[in-house]
């Protein structure tokens, strides 16, 4: 039988691939009833070789600086810093530019600490039974724990969620091609946004958690949650595991 998704390649496993039953309950759009696009000239500043070479070590050094940091002051952040980080954000690429995210911004300490109340309850459970051995063995080092005073603590709760599907005002649902990776770049441009202010976080994937953070944030049931974020400035007494990066030798092949 012949894949009717061809996008979702094997080696790219994610909610793109839309199981039979979705298929069918609903009604779904094809580009063929979209608008027509117009395409417009583009010239982006282009710098002169030397130039280059500085803004490439510039930004090079400002993002080798970026550490998980799972301790967080509670000073307040100023909530256009943090608009901006996820209007940053939401330039990211994606499949047909369907961008497929909802970042959820929380400040409500309330809902902070529900979000830690579920957080702490699945994670004790991860640490205690389904990591196994090994896996809690790799994070020993690190430090981690199930307990997330920064859930409480840190101003702001960045929840980013994948739509593994759009719904259009007139109810038709739309596929969101490649939603997990557009999603996951997005992530990234978040976390170079957020270097790039000062402030600092850790990419949290609460396991098993999801659902339930989704319900909580009265998200709707095509939006899961991939990852979790708290944000806010370095506590003053903060520290981080002395982790060395791999030279580029080691990262890069050139042929
Ligand atoms: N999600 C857990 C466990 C954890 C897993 C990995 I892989 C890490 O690099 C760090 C932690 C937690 O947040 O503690």
């Amino acid at each position: 039988k012949v894949d009717s998704r061809p996008w979702a390649d094997q080696d790219l496993q994610d909610d793109t691939v839309i199981s039979a039953r979705e298929e069918e309950d609903g009604d779904w759009v094809d580009g063929g009833e979209e608008e027509e696009l117009e395409h417009v000239p583009y010239s982006p500043p282009r710098y002169p070789a030397e130039k280059m070479l500085e803004r490439s070590r510039d930004f090079y050094t400002l993002l080798n600086q970026r550490r998980s940091v799972r301790f967080i002051s509670p000073e307040p952040v100023p909530q256009e810093v943090i608009d901006n980080v996820i209007r940053t954000a939401g330039t990211a690429p994606s499949g047909a530019h369907t961008e497929p995210w909802t970042f959820v911004v929380v400040s409500d300490p309330e809902t902070k600490h529900q979000i830690r109340q579920i957080v702490e309850e699945e994670e004790e459970v991860n640490y205690r039974q389904r990591m196994g051995d090994k896996w809690v063995n790799d994070l020993a080092r690190l430090r981690t724990n199930w307990i997330k005073e920064y859930l409480d603590v840190a101003p702001y709760l960045l929840l980013i969620f994948k739509q593994t599907y759009g719904i259009l005002p007139n109810g038709k649902k739309k596929t969101h091609y490649y939603n997990e990776i557009s999603v996951s770049i997005s992530c990234g441009l978040l976390l170079a946004a957020l270097q790039n202010v000062g402030l600092v976080t850790v990419t949290s994937t609460p396991l098993n958690c999801g659902p339930q953070i989704r319900v909580l944030l009265k998200r709707p049931a095509n939006e899961k949650l991939l990852m979790l974020l708290p944000v806010g400035y370095p506590a003053s007494d903060a520290t981080v595991p002395d982790l060395k990066r791999k030279p580029l030798d080691d990262i890069m092949v050139h042929i």
